[in-house]
């Protein structure tokens, strides 16, 4: 326990929306921990999370920092984490390695709902977690409605922990509703012990009631003592708290500017206390076991140390040099933001690197018996947005591959598709920004500098009328000649079909062995009908035909074939086809009907909605859409819905498409080609 013997090592993650003050607070904690001494900020690039240049660039945090601290003798390790949605993947990650989460918000009625994803994940996966209301310097926000706000979109009940004290639009101190003690902010230092101020002391008495009731919902005797108007003791009150989060059942609210260092130390005070300890945390892996027990958490590949594990430590201890199944710890380190430093061993509930473990993964639990199965890992978004990409220097198309290979080693959300269709390589992910920051990496990281573009969508075409077609293919030229003719019957076939071919050949017309060359000759034509896009859902049978003994060979045949569909296709009445996509869209159910508003302009159809399920307040739209309205639909639907929309799709069918829409894409095609 705190305050007997050291703890282990503990975990938080600082989590919350882009901006509202994730890396800000770190660099507060990290000096109220005296690990730096000098507090950076994110105008002039110099905090200890956001070290990349990507990170850097884009004035954003693009993927989890750690750094580590040390307070009243006990180690903690801090992950800021990104907020932007697009960023998600690292922050689930890292919160499944967290004893506690720090939700930092803005202290933003309308922004509550931003955090009802977060909200919805920690519960899910029952991660303790407390909320900081971050830049209460100036704020007119009554606290009661913001905490009716966030209380609107948390599962578990919010437990305000302190009351402000106001001089105007300025919070200049607080009073802590356990302590029942006022404090006075100072810039930079610890706050001052005031008495409380005289005008509080209504509001202070009915907002320890609340807390008190709400500690009451999980404990009958605290219930029982309230009833009968007992105080309870100070010290009772704490282990409720304690005991409460440690369980996800209540979410203590605290107070603060970490940009002033308001509320940071009582912040830190409170996680020393109240956030349970990693043995404790090591029950979400239920009874899996391992000497050591080591979970990644994030991978990085690094231009001179190669690629780098960063892991939390369960069990046991580990030592730079170690193996862990098959796998050799070839460095072992503790990072703070992107510097490393070697450390020789670390134990129970430290975050370390450890160096080239090439073969091990994001979410992998390793012992010293090597992988340990079973550990429940959330899976990657889908990804929703995507680029076409293509290396600046012609000769960089192998090293794009291998680059790209790192980057989803260290990304499980992006992915990437060769479009045969297309002919492109497409880069996918979770927005704009996502691959924005993807290709900058590949230049900054892996040397490889990439152009990107929208990518095109992979149309079809097929024909709504058939036709027979006589086709030869003869060339006489001293010696050897080409001989191939061939009588071909093509048909239309129903969407989805495909394509087939037959032949009716009788008495020996076209010989068995030159057959496969004339389907040969068919699917080389398919791949690009007459508006320019491969052929699908028709049929053609070869009913006749003539050879020659000496002149036929494969090759005719062949060519015969080809020059027979270049014929007859265009009077089959050609029509493009456009892929089309099962979509389902979740959004709080205020937006369901903007939502529909949104899929019909984007020439959806609605097949229906429905609530989603397990999301108290939130729905799901069923709708087909054409796959070249969802490129950028994720753009629209976030700024439409505070950010929190999402959606899921897979194809579904191809359908036809004709009028200006239809002329456009083939006129663009073909300008193209
Ligand atoms: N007024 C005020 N601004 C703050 C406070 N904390 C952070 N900020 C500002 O909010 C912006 C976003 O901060 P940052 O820590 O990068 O947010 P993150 O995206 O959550 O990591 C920066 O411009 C900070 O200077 C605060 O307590 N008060
Ligand atoms: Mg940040």
């Amino acid at each position: 326990m705190p305050g007997t013997s050291p703890a282990a090592p503990r975990v938080a993650a600082l989590v919350g929306p882009y901006l509202s003050g994730k890396t800000t607070l770190m660099e507060s904690l990290l000096f109220t921990c005296g690990a730096i001494d000098r507090r950076g900020n994110q105008k002039d690039g110099n905090t200890v999370g956001d070290a990349s240049p990507e990170a850097r660039g884009h004035s954003m945090s693009v993927e989890v920092s750690a750094a580590t601290g040390e307070f009243l003798g006990e180690t903690w390790h801090f992950l800021d984490c990104p907020g932007s949605v697009e960023f998600w993947n690292d922050t689930q990650s890292a919160l499944m390695v967290a004893d506690v989460a720090v939700v930092v918000c803005d202290p933003e009625i309308e922004r509550a709902l931003t955090l009802a994803p977060l909200f919805h994940f920690l519960d899910e996966h029952e991660i303790p977690h407390m909320v900081f209301i971050n830049k209460l310097d100036h704020t007119e926000v009554r606290m009661r409605d913001l905490m009716e706000a966030l209380q609107g979109v948390s599962s578990r009940k919010l437990a305000l922990r302190e009351v402000p004290i106001r001089e105007g639009d300025t919070i200049s101190g607080y009073v802590d509703l356990v302590s029942e003690r006022a404090y006075k902010y100072k810039e930079g230092e610890q706050s001052d012990l005031i008495s409380i101020p005289g005008d509080l002391e209504d509001r202070e008495a009915e907002a320890r009631q609340d807390l008190l009731e709400s500690l009451a919902d999980f404990d009958d005797g605290l219930l029982e003592q309230l009833l009968e108007d007992t105080v309870p003791e100070k010290q009772e009150i704490y282990s409720h708290l304690t005991k409460d989060l440690a369980g996800d059942l209540i979410v203590p609210v605290f107070l603060g500017a970490a940009e002033q260092m308001n509320g940071v130390q009582r912040l830190m005070k409170a996680l020393r206390h109240e956030t349970p300890e990693p043995r404790e945390t090591r029950k979400r892996l239920g009874d899996l076991s391992g000497d050591p027990l080591v979970q990644v958490f994030k991978t990085y590949h690094m231009p001179h140390t190669g690629k780098t594990s960063m892991a939390r430590i369960w069990d046991g201890s580990v030592k730079d040099g170690m193996n862990l199944g098959p796998h050799k710890i070839s460095g072992l380190f503790r990072m703070t933001g992107h510097t490393q430093n070697k450390i020789p061993k670390a134990g129970v509930g430290d975050i370390v690197a450890m160096g080239r473990m090439d073969e091990v993964s994001t979410g992998d639990l390793l012992s010293a018996a090597g992988a340990v199965k079973g550990a429940i890992w959330p899976s990657p978004a889908q990804p929703i947005y995507s680029f076409a990409i293509t290396p600046k220097k012609r000769e960089d198309e192998v090293k794009l591959s291998a680059a790209i290979t790192k980057l989803t080693d260290e990304d499980s959300s992006i992915s990437v598709e060769h479009n045969q269709d297309t002919n492109e390589m497409v880069l996918w992910g979770q927005g704009e920004i996502h691959l924005q920051v993807a290709a900058e990496r590949l230049a900054n990281r892996y040397n490889v500098a990439v152009d990107t573009r929208r990518p095109l969508t992979p149309y079809k075409e097929t024909i709504r009328r058939g036709a027979k077609q006589h086709a030869r293919h003869k060339k006489q030229s001293g010696g050897h000649g080409q001989f191939g003719d061939v009588h071909i019957e093509i048909k239309p076939l129903p969407r989805g079909s495909g394509f087939e071919f037959t032949e009716s050949i009788t008495g020996g017309a076209v010989p068995r062995q030159y057959i496969p060359a004339v389907e040969a000759g068919i699917r080389d034509y398919m791949t690009k009908g007459p508006l320019g896009f491969p052929l699908v859902d028709f049929a053609v049978n070869l009913y006749d035909g003539q050879y020659h003994a000496v002149d036929s060979s494969d090759m005719a045949f062949k060519l015969a074939a080809i020059a027979g569909m270049k014929e007859a296709m265009p009077s089959c009445d050609p029509v493009l086809l456009e892929p089309i996509c099962e979509v389902h869209v979740y959004v709080p159910n205020a937006y369901t009907a903007k939502v529909q508003g949104l899929i019909s302009k984007r020439r959806g159809q609605i097949l229906g909605f429905d609530a989603k399920k397990g999301w108290p307040g939130w729905d799901g739209v069923a709708a087909h859409m054409p796959q070249a309205e969802l490129h950028d639909m994720i753009i629209d639907l976030r700024s439409l819905t505070f950010g929190v929309g999402t959606y899921e799709w897979k194809f579904d069918h191809l359908s036809e498409l004709t009028g200006r829409i239809a002329d456009d894409v083939v006129a663009s095609r073909q300008k193209a080609a």
